[in-house]
């Protein structure tokens, strides 16, 4: 018996919302690759291309068993003539040379670093590219004009950029229920975003705030922000009363229920909890403990969304992700089922009406498709 006969043929449906991704991703080597690809691509504003390497990859994160030979690959959706190159040079050499100049290049380096910053898109990284700024030392001493948002980013630029972990996100999530029931009592709030995925670590906390009774929940937001602006919890914010019929993401169909998202993004400054372990740290470290200063709160990115309760099942599906999970859904509801869905609503194009939904179930089965809990949405 050769490898060959040998090796286990995958099957895997073509939509990433008709799949079961967990974490226990067998196969991170080939998908960090993919994913750094996709990455590259993106911030170019090729975004076609983006998207071709993030559906491969999300390809082979769902895989039970790590790929070992390009045979395995036979009848797998969404692997592209390019992907196949990249998988190739990584099985057969160890590494992807496409990769490691990516990671090499001036370029990208600087567009990571510069988007780094919140509030940096890929479009400005650029343009301060062109102005010949690679770092942050170039950008401060460069003249160049930041809004508020980057001025902020860029003096929590090292906070911002260290993961959020699972512990830090249910600490912010207290300080908001707190600042959420003193100024409207029976308002419930939940956590999204990935930590609802089950993911351990993070970029941002996400939470997502309703109210049983329709209706209450309007122009709470700004009353949250005070609470916690009284009580300097917020080093920077931006709340926006979105009009659903502006919103990206909605399907265009006008609703006079439709209009009252409101979104708060913002930085956090989160007291660190005291760690019982410092002195024994501090033992082995000597003297390198107190080297970067003894700070006593980090910056957190925190994203708040407020739902009617009406909508409350399509925010949290919008709103727990993955990024990719929410592009196939939609792809899937548009191209499969002629529908438009978005986190406000779903509409059926052949029966031109509204479908309603209390749950995420009741969604999936509106879509035709088998229910996927938050933890297996990690595509
Ligand atoms: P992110 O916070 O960007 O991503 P994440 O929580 O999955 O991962 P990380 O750990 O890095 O924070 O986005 C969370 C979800 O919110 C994601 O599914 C996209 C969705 N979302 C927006 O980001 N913007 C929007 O306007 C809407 C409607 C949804
Ligand atoms: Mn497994
Ligand atoms: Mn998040
Ligand atoms: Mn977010």
């Amino acid at each position: 018996q050769n490898d060959e006969a040998k090796a286990v043929v995958f099957s895997v449906p073509s939509y990433a919302c008709q799949r079961r991704t967990t974490l226990d991703n067998h196969n991170t080597i080939l998908t960090d690759a993919l994913s750094l690809l996709a990455e590259k691509a993106e911030l170019s504003e090729e975004d076609g291309r983006g998207v071709a390497f993030r559906r491969a990859a999300a390809v082979l994160k769902c895989l039970p068993q790590p790929v070992t030979n390009m045979m395995q690959l036979r009848g797998l959706p969404c692997l592209g003539e390019h992907s196949f190159r990249v998988i190739k040079d990584i099985l057969e050499n160890g590494t992807s040379s496409e990769v490691e100049s990516t990671q090499q290049s001036e370029r990208y380096k600087a567009l990571k670093v510069l988007t780094g910053i919140f509030g940096v898109g890929a479009k400005t990284a650029d343009r301060w590219i062109r102005a010949g700024i690679h770092n942050l030392r170039q950008l401060q001493t460069s003249g160049q004009t930041l809004n508020q948002a980057q001025r902020a980013g860029l003096q929590h630029y090292d906070d911002l950029n260290l993961p959020v972990t699972k512990a830090e996100a249910d600490a912010i999530g207290e300080i908001v229920e707190e600042a959420v029931v003193s100024v409207l009592p029976d308002a419930q709030i939940t956590l999204i975003g990935g930590f609802r995925r089950g993911k351990l670590t993070g970029h941002d906390v996400d939470l997502l705030i309703t109210h049983p009774d329709e209706g209450k929940e309007v122009g709470l937001m700004p009353k949250v922000v005070s609470w916690l602006q009284s009580k300097g919890f917020l080093l920077y914010q931006k709340t926006t009363i979105n009009s659903y019929l502006e919103s990206e993401e909605g399907p265009r169909r006008p609703s006079s229920n439709m209009d009252r998202f409101e979104r708060c993004f913002s930085i956090f400054k989160l007291q660190k909890k005291v760690e019982a372990a410092q002195p024994e740290t501090q033992a082995e470290n000597g003297i390198q403990h107190h080297k970067s200063g003894c700070r006593l709160w980090r910056a957190v990115r925190v994203d708040l969304v407020v739902s009617p309760i009406s909508q409350f099942a399509f925010a949290l599906l919008g709103w727990t992700g993955s990024k990719l999970f929410e592009r196939e859904l939609r792809r899937w509801a548009g191209h499969e089922k002629a529908m438009s869905l978005g986190s406000h609503a779903l509409y059926d194009n052949r029966q031109s009406r509204y479908l309603r939904a209390t749950s995420e179930e009741e969604i999936f089965a509106h879509l035709g498709l088998e229910y996927i809990p938050p933890s297996e949405r990690n595509a």
